[in-house]
């Protein structure tokens, strides 16, 4: 391992190596760095602000996904030639055993958690993590022969050794513009997942992700709108003209997890694992927690937990699922999104709106420009959301918190806002 951190990256114990950011990405590569004797320093901005001391003479700077590369301190170093290495790079470098990778605006976590679950039904010893919790680093501790990561824009930004044997870019909506300059720019970096030379598998649904065909790779394509290699007919799902499930037979809402599925397949069958337990394993998938999950049926209304609906695009995806209107519940940080994409939806497939957090007032200008009004009521905390819903539904209604925002205004993380929606909907009186 020391020979191919010397050769990938110039790393040996003469290197002065920083690792920015103590949180689980930090810990992962410390401990990696520890076990190979390998000297570093930790820093973190949150209990001692950067100087552009902090920085001097690095050689090398492993930085966690969520601090900036524009970070002044951060930027001077690699301008001033420190290399940048990120727990991916260090990952990818060492790894013995096959890697596919997911990314996307949405449905990662998902498709990463259907593909690790097929994998584990086919027998195969996976290792399943990156963005979706557990640090790609920490996966190498136990021995493994397949790895599935889900990976994020912030964590490919910086990744420049990967190579999958199979990789996809779900679907490419606007995220994250508050650290990504536009939506080329994002999907850009989504690409870097392509980098080395396994199979594609791509969303032909999806004219960004389309974009990134390169026609000299192996390539597998889903779609739930069109003919592909993996596609949804009459409610099928299908692999060329084989049925290989029922969509009533998925136990997922929504139609998006119809797209999920396909991806989940195409990667499984880019690998080899045998598609009848593939198929199996996503007939026994469960949702995951703050992902269009039914919560309650208190006072006879459907309470519908999507708060992992950090964007615009999971939001739209979730609204379009219904038939019917329903009471949405949205608002947060929106991250520098257009709020405008979002009105249309709103207005096709609300009935009423519950907005709440900082970007409260940006939804609420995109809905005063339709041309019809949708009742609208404001709220300052979860009790009063939950309140104003329970006495807006009736006996039958759906009430969806699909917040289409970031929960950091005015939560810990998207799973307290889903578990304080859950409790105040506890807390209501019958
Ligand atoms: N920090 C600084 N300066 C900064 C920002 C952060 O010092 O400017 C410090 C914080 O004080 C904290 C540490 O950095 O101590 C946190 O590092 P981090 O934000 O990189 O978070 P980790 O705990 O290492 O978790 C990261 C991912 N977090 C982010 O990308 C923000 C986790 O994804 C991921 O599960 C984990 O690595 C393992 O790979 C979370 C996420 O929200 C779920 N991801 C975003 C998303 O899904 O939209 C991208
Ligand atoms: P990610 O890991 O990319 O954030 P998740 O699987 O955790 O994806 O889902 C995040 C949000 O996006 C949830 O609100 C979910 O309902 C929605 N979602 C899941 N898959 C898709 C998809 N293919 N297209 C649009 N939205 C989706």
């Amino acid at each position: 391992m020391q020979n191919l951190l010397k050769t990938r990256f110039d790393l040996t114990p003469d290197s002065k190596i920083v690792v920015v950011g103590e949180g689980i990405t930090g810990a992962s590569v410390a401990r990696f760095l520890e076990k190979l004797s390998l000297p570093f320093s930790i820093v973190d901005s949150r209990k001692t602000p950067f100087t552009f001391d902090t920085f001097k003479n690095a050689t090398h700077l492993i930085v966690s996904p969520g601090v900036a590369l524009t970070e002044p301190t951060i930027s001077a170093a690699l301008n001033l030639g420190s290399k940048l290495v990120s727990d991916i790079d260090l990952f990818a470098a060492v790894v013995t055993a096959p890697i596919v990778a997911i990314t996307g605006a949405n449905g990662k976590s998902t498709v990463t958690t259907m593909l690790g679950d097929m994998a584990k039904a086919c027998g195969k010893n996976v290792g399943v993590g990156g963005n979706l919790g557990k640090p790609a680093l920490d996966l190498l501790e136990t021995a493994t022969e397949l790895y599935v990561l889900e990976l994020s824009s912030f964590q490919l930004e910086r990744s420049h050794v990967l190579n999958t044997v199979a990789a996809t870019v779900l679907n490419i909506s606007t995220d994250h513009l508050d650290r990504h300059d536009d939506l080329e720019n994002y999907a850009q970096v989504k690409q870097v997942i392509f980098s080395g030379d396994g199979v594609m598998v791509l969303n032909i649904d999806d004219a960004m992700v389309l974009a990134m065909h390169d026609p000299t790779r192996k390539t597998f394509t889903f779609s739930i709108k069109q003919k592909a290699d993996f596609y949804l007919a009459h409610d099928n799902l299908m692999h060329g003209e084989n049925v290989l499930m029922s969509l009533t037979d998925l136990p997922l809402e929504g139609k998006h997890n119809a797209a999920n599925a396909l991806a989940a397949l195409a990667l499984g069958s880019a690998i080899g694992l045998d598609t009848e337990l593939c198929v199996k394993a996503l007939q026994k998938f469960k949702a995951l927690h703050h992902r269009m999950e039914k919560v309650s049926s208190k006072n006879g209304i459907n309470w519908i937990n999507d708060s992992k609906a950090t964007n615009i695009g999971a939001c739209i995806a979730a609204l379009e699922g219904y038939d019917e209107k329903v009471i949405l519940i949205v608002g947060g940080d929106g991250k520098g999104a257009d709020m405008n994409e979002l009105a249309p939806v709103i207005f096709e497939k609300a009935k009423a709106v519950i907005l709440t957090g900082k970007d409260a007032p940006l939804i609420e200008t995109a809905l005063n420009l339709l041309p019809e009004i949708v009742p609208a009521y404001h709220a300052q905390d979860m009790r009063e959301v939950i309140a104003i819903a329970d006495y807006v539904g009736k006996i039958g209604d759906t009430v969806l918190l699909s917040p289409a925002c970031a929960s950091l205004d005015q939560y810990k993380n998207y799973q307290d806002r889903g578990e304080q929606f859950a409790r105040e909907i506890e807390a209501l009186p019958a």
